[in-house]
């Protein structure tokens, strides 16, 4: 099945970028490889900071004008990094916050709170009296606990307390436990200002520390309220690829990372009202599709389809049949403008964080999204007629997703015995050698996708379970890995866990910002036994394999000050300073237990985490797989009924 997906998948990408060429538009594949990166500045060699440079330090020995070594400036370049792609995340759940404040107050009456057992759950993690409260009452709490989380200032964060307690003994003794997200960002941003912190060991705590703030704080925060506010994803079917597009229905692309604006479109245009002016202008339906996260948010929780991930964007456009691209923030090319001039398509943006030159705002708050939504919807409706010769690639890829850290519980255990208990043991009785996350975005420096495909197809074969998040998830779902018939390209062991249990061996976990179930599917199975005391005690692993963003750094870097062993494809962007790769390899392995590297060659990834997760499992006293049999559901069911039997004649 992947095999035949994974052809096809590539074969109308290239239709596709052989109309933009005839069409004179350029793609972020063309661009890519029209521009070379910067010799100096890929190896994060080139300091910025002041006027008096740009300094771009070409020799080990070499200094900027202010004196500042190598090591200064790339484990510099590295913590701001860091330091926005936490901002990033942390916005997006701040806006979040917001959402559920004015829920919480009755300022948005079209939307309701769909999760009420995870706000009380989270309630009861933060210590607050949930008895005899009201579900809006709690809101409210729960959302002013969620406002302070940013700029806490004599407190450690509240989710720090999910971690295990030697994990968070550790962040106490190396004085990494982070303090308000905010206040890390902004210091970050202080220390490495030109003349401030000169020392790279130093800087790259505050980069651990800002990470911490993004995982433990941002991302946790902004996966939990999303969840309370439009539901916590089940499993659930649908279908990636270009040929989600429908020829006679009005489309709607969604794109972007907050859920809200995605929710409220998504509300609105099931309203019978426009499905009659969709009808009257000739279009059988409105058909809503994602791109990016916020693909990942809504296909999560609606099974709303998706076109794809990241390197999508302008794809989708060149179709010629979207009739209205919806962005939020982050992740959207400013390319995206040209490519809809050439078409019908009208671009909108929602938020007065990302505007664009040439697309028409209509800006999105929480009090008023529904009314936007409506006049979104009205807009691409009444585009629909404008549309020329489309070209829309037949081909759709089915895939199974909502695999949220309660739905896992629940798949493993049922309602009554939900736990990851069953996960701890398939690795304790070497069925399965580790849980690996593949994370993170697409990269066109990379080709189409090769690192992410590659890896998990590797991964898989080893009998690792992987979690996929992000771009990587689009993408490999492309390739049929998020459907349970994926198991045939499975090692024999993890083919027959899949087939009992059910699921594919590729689980997807959600967007960037949901990264964070990974802390707390990580966390629970120390809490659930077996498997040592501290996270980096467990044989599990993160790969970023195609990374672009600051926010993969972010999010490498919190998995790594979390005790996960993390490896970047592509290139290393601190590759200049020996030390600071030594740092944050070696040293941050001694300090913190977690490390991380970046290594471009997907063969040497794979080996390395596969010795990882070997070195793991012999500290555990785990050795390698036992000689045991392996029963798939026939021979289960046959044994069981066996055993009724042998009780029914004793
Ligand atoms: Fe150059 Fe120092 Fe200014 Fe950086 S901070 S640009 S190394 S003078
Ligand atoms: S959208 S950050 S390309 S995963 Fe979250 Fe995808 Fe990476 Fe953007």
């Amino acid at each position: 099945m992947a095999k035949k997906e994974r052809k096809d998948s590539q074969s109308f990408n290239e239709e596709l970028i052989e109309k933009a060429k005839k069409l004179g538009v350029s793609t972020c594949l063309t661009r890519a490889k029209e521009i070379k990166p910067c010799s100096i500045g890929v190896t994060g060699a080139c300091c910025s900071l002041c006027y008096m440079g740009p300094c771009r330090l070409a020799g080990g020995e070499a200094q900027g004008v202010c004196g500042a070594t190598i090591d200064t400036i790339t484990s510099r370049n590295f913590a701001r990094s860091v330091a926005a792609g936490a901002a990033a995340h942390s916005d997006h759940a701040r806006d979040l916050v917001f959402t559920l404040l004015a829920v919480a107050l009755g300022k948005i009456p079209g939307i309701k709170i769909k999760d009420e057992e995870k706000l009380r759950k989270v309630a009861l993690d933060w210590g607050i009296k949930v008895e005899s409260k009201t579900t809006l009452e709690l809101a409210k709490e729960v959302a002013q606990i969620a406002l302070d989380q940013f700029s806490l200032k004599n407190k450690e964060l509240n989710f720090l307390s999910r971690a295990p307690r030697k994990r968070q003994d550790c962040w106490k003794k190396q004085a990494l436990s982070p303090r308000g997200i905010d206040w890390e960002v902004a210091e970050t941003l202080n220390r490495t200002h030109e003349g401030t912190d000169q020392e790279a060991e130093s800087i790259l705590n505050q980069a651990l520390r800002t990470a911490l703030a993004d995982g433990w704080g941002g991302s946790m925060l902004a996966t939990e309220i999303s969840d309370i506010l439009f539901g916590t994803p089940k499993a659930a079917l649908s279908r990636i690829n270009l040929g989600v597009i429908k020829e006679d229905e009005v489309n709607i692309v969604v794109h972007g990372h907050n859920p809200l604006v995605a929710e409220a479109i998504l509300q609105v245009a099931n309203e019978n009202e426009f499905k009659k002016t969709a009808l009257e202008r000739g279009a059988k339906g409105i058909n809503l599709i994602g791109i990016c996260c916020t693909a990942n948010e809504i296909l999560m929780r609606h099974g709303i389809p998706s076109a794809g991930n990241f390197l999508h964007q302008e794809l989708t456009i060149l179709t010629g049949a979207v009739d209205l691209m919806v962005v939020d923030v982050q992740c959207i090319m400013q390319a995206l403008a040209e490519v809809a001039k050439k078409f019908h398509t009208k671009l909108v943006t929602t938020s007065s964080k990302t505007r664009i030159p040439g697309a028409i705002h209509i800006e999105f708050n929480p009090e008023d999204c529904l009314k936007k939504a409506r006049e979104v919807v009205e807009l691409a409706i009444e585009n629909f007629p404008r549309r020329l010769k489309v070209n829309i690639p037949s081909k759709e890829t089915p895939l199974v997703t909502g695999f949220s850290h309660e739905y896992i519980n629940f798949m493993l255990g049922g309602k009554y015995l939900a736990s990851l208990r069953e996960l701890n043991n398939s690795i304790i009785d070497g069925r399965l050698q580790g849980v690996v996350a593949v994370i993170g975005c697409n990269n066109p420096r990379v080709g189409l996708n090769e690192g992410h495909r590659y890896v998990v197809k590797e991964l898989i074969r080893n009998n690792v379970v992987v979690f996929q998040t992000g771009c990587g998830a689009l993408t490999n779902a492309q390739y049929g890995f998020l459907l349970p018939e994926a198991m045939e390209e499975a090692g024999p062991i993890l083919k027959v866990i899949c087939k009992s249990v059910g699921i594919p061996p590729v689980l997807h976990l959600g967007s960037c910002v949901n990264n964070s179930r990974l802390l707390t599917i990580f966390s629970q199975m120390v809490k659930d036994g077996g498997l040592g005391n501290d996270i980096s005690t467990l044989p599990v692993a993160g790969i970023c394999p195609e990374w672009k963003s600051e926010k993969a750094l972010s999010i490498g870097t919190y998995l790594a000050a979390s005790g996960v062993y993390v490896l970047f494809g592509v290139g290393s962007p601190v590759g200049a300073s020996c030390k600071v790769v030594e740092l944050m390899s070696k040293g941050w392995e001694r300090k913190i237990g977690g490390k991380l590297e970046f290594e471009p060659n997907y063969q040497k990834i794979i080996q390395k985490v596969l010795e990882h997760l070997k070195e793991k499992r012999k500290a555990l006293g785990l050795g390698p797989e036992r000689d045991r049999e392996v029963h798939d559901i026939e021979r289960r069911r046959a044994l069981l009924w066996w055993r009724n039997q042998l009780k029914g004649w004793q």
